[in-house]
């Protein structure tokens, strides 16, 4: 049976007009290897840590800025968005269309909330805290191209026909704000779309960046903003002891106008300055070690990176699958090939370099879970490809063959052919980000024994369900398993209303 919404009744839950307030008992265990009458053994220790969270439950009035705004993605999901606010149909030739959010965790997937007179009970997964309407956000941005919104949705040729007729309207007077633009860190085939560029010094781009949100805030009279990297996939960054090492260093070299500052790198460093909140929705490292320390030392949310779409998506399902079903993946071979603008930019070297780097380490996690399939170190032979075809455009292909061991030395090869809009996967997937990361900045807790509540660690791994390459903060494992991700997720917002975490064990029934 499915519930639109539901409140907890518990002793340790308690609605005041402004917050929830629960007290939650986190249990998990403790791995220690000790001398016990002269052999080293492993021992594991249940452990029950109390915690206490306070959510806000006022939702803003929220502002997301997008960079890239004019592109595939920027300009999909705004279509998405005013489609959906405005009740939007249109005639494809199989039926009459509505406007949805499917594809998106928060607005189209379900929790399971318990089970009633033998039934199972589901609920929408926004139903378990308060979130932001997406109807409700206001969109804007920056793209180096200054092609209205309208004619954007044409450029990208993925909407229907009927559907850019009814939205135009809407769209062509929504115009990106000039982009910060450094032919060094894109490809050279993207150069005839920069005609709308911030120009001056690397220290003039970020303060032209921080009026721009600045301004954005105050003539929407948003509440909050949240700023995301849709534009392209930069090259890598080189990480230079002394230019970008420190939070010193990185904003000496913004002043000295270091030529090695990634444009993506500006448009985050302005927004920790602002205390915005910044996503990194593309592979490059955006987050040099000097802006992981600078948004920690500003308690200002970052993540990324990489948004976690389809390919990928499905090999963090499908690993995890086969490794823990004791089966041993020995070689994973993804092609793809798509036609859109993203596809160009991919075709240079130093471009598809960030990409493949974001696309193969996606698997480590599973890999190293198993040492009955695995030797310390060995890996699956992995190996990422991707082509530009035209006339594809954003209808990506993506096929992938794993070769497993199986049983007694068999052979298991599975394939997959997967053709799909590659903007229709990744807007959803951008809606997720920005309303999580809003809505992770109105939590706070504390552990027993800590004096005060505090936000969660600003570099956000409660976003890694939706990125390829999980930024995590230092020293914290990377978990890239799609289930995990998903179950960390939800786990951490139920215990925020006292609920316990899915554990699929329905002992009610045994
Ligand atoms: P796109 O090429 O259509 O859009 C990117 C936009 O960014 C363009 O309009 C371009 O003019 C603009 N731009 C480039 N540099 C800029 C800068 N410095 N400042 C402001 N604007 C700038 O690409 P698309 O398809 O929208 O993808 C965007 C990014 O998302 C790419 O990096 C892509 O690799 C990444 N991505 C996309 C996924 C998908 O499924 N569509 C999945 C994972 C990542
Ligand atoms: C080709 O790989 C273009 C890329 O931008 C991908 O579309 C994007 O990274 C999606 O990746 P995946 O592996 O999640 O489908």
């Amino acid at each position: 049976m499915f519930i639109e919404s539901f409140k907890v009744e518990s002793p340790n839950v308690k609605y005041t007009e402004n917050e929830i307030h629960s007290v939650y008992d986190y249990e998990t265990t403790e791995v220690v290897h000790e001398n016990r009458n002269g052999t080293y053994q492993w021992i594991v220790k249940p452990k029950s840590v109390k915690y206490d969270f306070i959510t806000d439950t006022r939702v803003p009035k929220l502002g997301v800025m997008l960079v890239g705004w004019g592109g595939n993605n920027g300009s999909t999901l705004t279509a998405g968005v005013i489609a959906n606010k405005e009740g939007i149909s249109w005639a494809t030739k199989d039926k009459v269309q509505q406007a949805n959010y499917f594809g998106s965790l928060t607005q189209a997937s379900s929790i399971r909330v318990g089970s009633y007179n033998g039934e199972e009970i589901y609920a929408p997964f926004k139903s378990l805290l308060p979130m932001v309407n997406p109807d409700d956000v206001v969109f804007g941005g920056w793209d180096i191209s200054d092609m209205n919104l309208a004619d954007a949705m044409a450029r990208a040729r993925v909407l229907d026909i009927d559907l850019q007729k009814q939205l135009r309207p809407y769209m062509e007077n929504m115009i990106p704000l000039p982009g910060i633009y450094d032919p060094d860190f894109i490809a050279a085939n993207q150069g005839s779309r920069a005609n709308s560029v911030i120009k001056g010094t690397k220290k003039e781009q970020v303060d032209h960046i921080i009026k721009d949100m600045r301004e954005f805030k105050e003539k929407n009279k948003v509440d909050k903003l949240v700023v995301l990297w849709t534009a392209n996939t930069e090259r890598y960054s080189n990480v230079i002891v002394g230019l970008n090492d420190t939070m010193e260093n990185l904003l000496a070299s913004v002043e000295k106008d270091e030529s090695e500052i990634s444009p993506s790198t500006l448009y985050a460093i302005a927004c920790v300055l602002e205390g915005i909140p910044f996503i990194n929705g593309s592979p490059q490292n955006t987050f040099v070690p000097g802006l992981i320390e600078l948004a920690i030392s500003k308690n200002c949310l970052i993540g990324g990176d990489d948004f976690k779409s389809g390919q990928t998506k499905m090999k963090s399902v499908l690993v995890d699958f086969l490794v823990g079903a004791g089966i041993k993946p020995t070689s994973i071979v993804s092609y793809n090939h798509l036609g859109n603008n993203d596809g160009m930019n991919l075709s240079a070297p130093q471009t598809f370099r960030s990409k493949e780097i974001s696309k193969s380490n996606v698997v480590d996690d599973m890999v190293a879970s198993n040492g009955i399939l695995f030797e310390p170190g060995e890996h699956p032979d992995h190996v990422v490809v991707i082509k530009y075809v035209p006339y594809v455009a954003d209808s990506k292909r993506a096929m992938d063959e794993y070769t497993s061991e199986i049983f007694m030395g068999g052979r298991n090869t599975i394939v997959m052919h997967n053709t799909c809009e590659d903007s229709l996967l990744a807007a959803p997937i951008i809606l997720d980000l920005v309303l999580l990361a809003e809505l992770s900045t109105r939590i706070q807790f504390k552990a027993e024994g800590e004096g005060k509540f505090h936000s969660f660690h600003p570099v956000a791994t409660i976003l890694s369900y939706l990125t390829k390459a999980p930024l995590v903060p230092p020293g914290t494992p990377v978990v890239n398993a799609l289930s995990k991700q998903r179950a960390m997720l939800e786990n951490i917002l139920r215990a925020c209303v006292g609920l316990a975490p899915e554990n699929n064990m329905i002992m009610e029934y045994k």
